[in-house]
């Protein structure tokens, strides 16, 4: 047998360099590099990543140090239905996941895994979620055969040398193994072993499916850890908004896909906003981790150390920032090459190019059709950019802080033409929770599926939760009772629409006059009307200064139609069943006393 070529070992870790060997033993990988996360590092891989036709290397004068990759083309997104939680017992999982038993797990992906990194290189990345020496944070090491994932993870979080010493020679981590394997859909698997605080994920080069730090770790995993420790990981951005006293307030937001999550998390102030002063800064656009402080307060922390952001629908109306922050050092999957070395995508800057290459490699110019007749896109509607977020322009150093930032609000929303108003503010944590339980958005057309359905979508968690959706509510619930102050809950639509299907509100920058009477109310200014949903925004407590909207869509914005909420109430109760007894009693009485208040 070959002997597998091992460059130096940098760390006497004992069951670390023993795991190493026996995922080596099963994927007889030819070489196994160990990542030090040096500069000279991330050259050497970029070279070969180019030479192998794994990455494209873009325009050096207008976009430095930036690449293209080009996934497979049945490879483009996460995969749900492929994606297990493997628990000792079925429960453990709730009816949202996908569930087997550890050992079908394991003998499953092993079959797939056997000498699948044959004639590549095992790469070993010891990654950090959160500043490294944070008590927040979590230590991961993932073994992959992908040089497009080496140098993801090493935008995505913080890696190498840093890390193995952080780890020391006993540490705790998180085990993650991935290879690409023949990246066929029928021998594709994403596991996780929250009882063994172990990923593995086979079959798949993309994203979700592959950076493990991100929804594997940071969400499933980190959820699991965060119920027996005492904290919660959240699909949540973070924002601080500063006024011109100096003062920051921090809030987290989390969204269902589709409603601008990395828009808000960048927002720009409006021009009629301007002569306040705001100043916006980005903690995170997608992971939070929140744990309660020493003063008994709700503090968050962006595990993560870059953004992975969708391009269609991006450019520098949309989100300013974003466009800024990739012009350098960013990794393009899945879009279209210019002549002159550029990249653009649907909704991205300026009119489609004359002519270019598709996000399949193939040549592309504007009104092309398929077979079918439908266009041919020039990106992939979940293309995306990997870029480092100290590049943003409103990152903000708060984001190293090992402590968090203490947070003031939390808010929910979706994508609702109608039921939920604008804005309104939760009666208390309970309530809130319950708001949260009960979030659901509308299929847009850039989704499979029918235009329109109304899906629920907890928390943003769906997809997300390594555990008992039933059981992560009464962890809300419980971590709720033990702040000292709860920070209040609000839920949030950018999306109602008029008869004609019109957008009421203008959204994005915008969005900062809600974000605005959020604060007041965390100050206990802004006035509202106490209603059956909650507390929802006098008309004139919300400044629309510079804003062309008529009183009438500003009530429209702001109504409650207590038919809709009641035929609302149906489809949440449906929802709420799944769960049976394991349900928190105190969200079905949530449930009762808002039908109660809405029938009166
Ligand atoms: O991201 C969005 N946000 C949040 C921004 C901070 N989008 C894009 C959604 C897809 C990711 C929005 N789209 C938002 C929004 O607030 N609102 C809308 C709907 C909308 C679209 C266009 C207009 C108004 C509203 N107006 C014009 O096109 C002129
Ligand atoms: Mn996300």
């Amino acid at each position: 047998m070959k002997e597998t070529e091992v460059k130096r070992i940098p760390t006497n870790h004992k069951r670390l360099i023993r795991w190493v060997d026996e995922m080596a033993a099963l994927c007889q990988p030819d070489r196994v590099v160990w990542c030090d996360g040096a500069v000279e590092e991330k050259k050497r891989l970029e070279q070969e990543a180019v030479a192998s036709g794994e990455l494209i290397e873009l325009n050096p004068e207008k976009l430095p140090g930036c690449f293209l990759h080009r996934s497979s083309s049945n490879d483009v997104a996460r995969v749900e239905h492929l994606t297990y939680i493997c628990t000792q017992n079925a429960e453990d999982a709730g009816p949202t996941n996908n569930w087997m038993t550890p050992k079908d797990g394991y003998e499953k992906a092993s079959a797939m895994f056997k000498g699948s990194m044959k004639g590549r290189t095992m790469y070993v990345i010891p990654f950090c979620m959160g500043p490294i020496g944070s008590p927040f944070s979590k230590i991961g090491i993932e073994l992959t055969d992908s040089i497009y994932v080496a140098l993801n993870m090493r935008i995505m979080t913080r890696i190498g040398t840093p890390v193995l010493k952080s780890l020391g020679s006993g540490g705790e981590f998180t085990e993650g193994l991935h290879s690409k394997a023949d990246l066929s859909t029928e021998r594709r698997l994403i596991l996780h072993f929250p009882e063994d605080n172990t990923i593995w994920s086979v079959g798949s080069g993309y994203g979700g499916n592959v950076l493990l730090g991100k929804k594997c770790l940071a969400l499933r995993i980190a959820g699991w850890l965060g119920r027996r420790e005492g904290w919660m990981a959240e699909h949540m951005l973070i924002l601080g908004i500063e006024k011109p006293n100096g003062d920051i307030k921090y809030i987290t937001a989390a969204f269902p896909s589709a409603c601008g999550k990395t828009n808000l998390a960048m927002i720009v102030p409006p021009e009629g906003l301007r002569h306040k002063g705001y100043k916006i800064w980005t903690v995170g656009d997608d992971i939070a981790w929140l744990r309660i402080g020493d003063d008994g307060e709700l503090r968050a922390v962006n595990p993560e150390n870059g953004l992975f952001g969708v391009l269609p629908g991006t450019n520098s109306k949309t989100n300013r920032i974003a466009i800024e922050t990739m012009q350098r050092n960013t990794i393009f999957t899945n879009v279209l090459l210019k002549p002159d070395g550029t990249v653009w995508w649907e909704g991205g800057e300026g009119d489609p190019p004359k002519e270019g290459i598709d996000w399949k490699g193939n040549p592309w110019k504007p009104g092309m059709k398929d077979e079918d007749g439908k266009p041919i896109l020039a990106a992939h509607p979940n293309s995306r950019f990997t870029a480092p977020i100290s590049q943003c322009s409103t990152y903000t150093d708060k984001t190293e802080d090992p402590k968090g930032v203490p947070i003031s609000a939390i808010i929910f929303g979706g994508r609702r033409a109608r039921v939920a108003p604008l804005v309104y503010e939760s009666f208390n944590w309970q309530h809130g929770v319950y708001v949260g339980a009960q979030m659901a958005s509308e299929r847009t057309a850039a989704q499979v599926g029918n235009v329109g359905e109304v899906r629920r979508d907890p928390m943003a968690m769906l997809p997300f939760c390594g555990y008992h959706m039933a059981d992560y509510w009464a962890h809300w619930l419980a971590m709720g009772k033990k702040l000292k102050r709860p920070p209040k809950i609000f839920h949030v639509n950018w999306f109602r629409t008029d008869r004609a299907g019109k957008f009421l509100w203008p959204g994005f920058g915008d969005n900062l006059r809600v974000l605005e009477w959020i604060l007041d109310r965390v100050d206990g200014k802004g006035e509202a009307d106490k209603t059956a949903i909650g507390y929802v925004p006098k008309p004139e407590s919300l400044d629309l200064n510079g804003l062309d909207l008529d009183p009438a869509t500003v009530r429209e914005l702001l109504s409650i139609d207590s038919r809709e909420w009641l035929a609302d109430l149906k489809l949440q109760e449906t929802f709420f069943s799944q769960f049976g007894s394991r349900l928190p009693r105190e969200l079905e009485a949530e449930r009762i006393h808002l039908r109660e208040r809405l029938s009166s």
